[in-house]
């Protein structure tokens, strides 16, 4: 079931949150603002957090905002969860982290070094004992349950921060199709990686991006929402998020043969990426986490 929140007043403040709107609950055009008052402090703490991912210019007077009733439901206070990934700020690993970040859910961050993950491929354990499923990161301990795979991590750091729907099965598999497709182009640029001729590797890349890289991003950016900043709806979601940081990493230099342009002739993938490095959480995010000059992309 989902709940319409509307939003009756609104003071001219930086962000949004419980604190500086005054929220009217209907649902089916019956008033439940009694039941909302009713609603408990974590519940009302999760609707801040749903609302947070909106930009104020979004919201207005008068503005709908669907939550489903499950987020509203008062969730566990405490989680123990390890993110474990290297020291650097890829999209496999970032969707998942910032949807806690935007969720205000506390996790702890650790890094791996080149060397254990070498031990790591051979024996699907830290040197701590903890297993690593597949012999691959990213992979989150949840309450002490080792979880692998990308996609499978996003979607439930997603549902513990309220930005993965937990009772809506065609957003939720609209969600998919872009982490996935963000699986797909990764796969796909990864595999000249282990070409080992440098000079190879630049053609590769090269003909990559006029072949069938350029044919992933076209078709990419045609199934982009046209009425949006967003790729899904009208907030920033984990499918922006996963992107921003795939396609910042394409065109962020770093990649031999991947010319700083590649986004251009994608307009509104380009659109989408500043949506999301313009983003304020994005932006505190950066700001707490990244190195000073680290290159986010070039968005056009
Ligand atoms: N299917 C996995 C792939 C993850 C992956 O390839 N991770 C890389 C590091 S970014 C890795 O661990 N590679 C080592 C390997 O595949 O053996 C996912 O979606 O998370």
């Amino acid at each position: 079931m989902e709940l319409g929140v509307r939003i009756e007043r609104l003071k001219p403040l930086e962000s949004v949150g419980v604190d500086n709107i005054k929220l009217a609950c209907v649902h089916g055009g019956e008033d439940l603002s009694r039941p909302m008052r009713a609603l408990s402090q974590s519940a009302v703490e999760t609707l801040a957090n749903v609302l947070s991912t909106f930009k104020i210019n979004d919201i207005q007077m008068g503005t709908n905002v669907e939550i489903s009733l499950s987020q509203l439901k008062p969730r566990r206070t405490r989680v123990e969860l390890t993110f474990i990934y290297f020291d650097i700020p890829f999209w496999r690993a970032e969707v998942g982290k910032i949807a806690l970040f935007i969720g205000g859910i506390a996790f702890e961050n650790k890094t791996i070094t080149g060397e254990e993950f070498q031990r790591v491929k051979e024996s699907g354990y830290l040197d701590d004992g903890t297993i690593i499923p597949f012999h691959q990161f990213p992979c989150l301990i949840v309450d002490g349950v080792s979880i692998a795979q990308t996609g499978g991590i996003a979607r439930v750091c997603g549902k513990l921060s309220g930005m993965y729907p937990r009772t809506n099965d065609i957003l939720a598999a609209q969600i998919d199709q872009y982490l996935d497709i963000a699986t797909d182009i990764t796969v796909l640029v990864s595999s000249a990686g282990g070409e080992e001729d440098d000079e190879k590797r630049k053609t590769l890349r090269q003909e990559m991006c006029s072949g069938v890289l350029g044919r992933k991003l076209q078709i990419l950016d045609k199934n982009i929402a046209d009425d949006s900043d967003w790729v899904l709806g009208q907030s920033m979601g984990l499918a922006d998020i996963a992107i921003w940081r795939l396609m910042g990493w394409l065109s962020s230099g770093m990649l031999d043969g991947i010319p700083t342009n590649l986004l251009k002739g994608y307009p509104k993938i380009s659109r989408v990426c500043s949506a999301v490095d313009m983003h304020p959480k994005i932006q505190e995010w950066v700001s707490q986490t990244y190195p000073k000059d680290y290159i986010r992309g070039n968005y056009l």
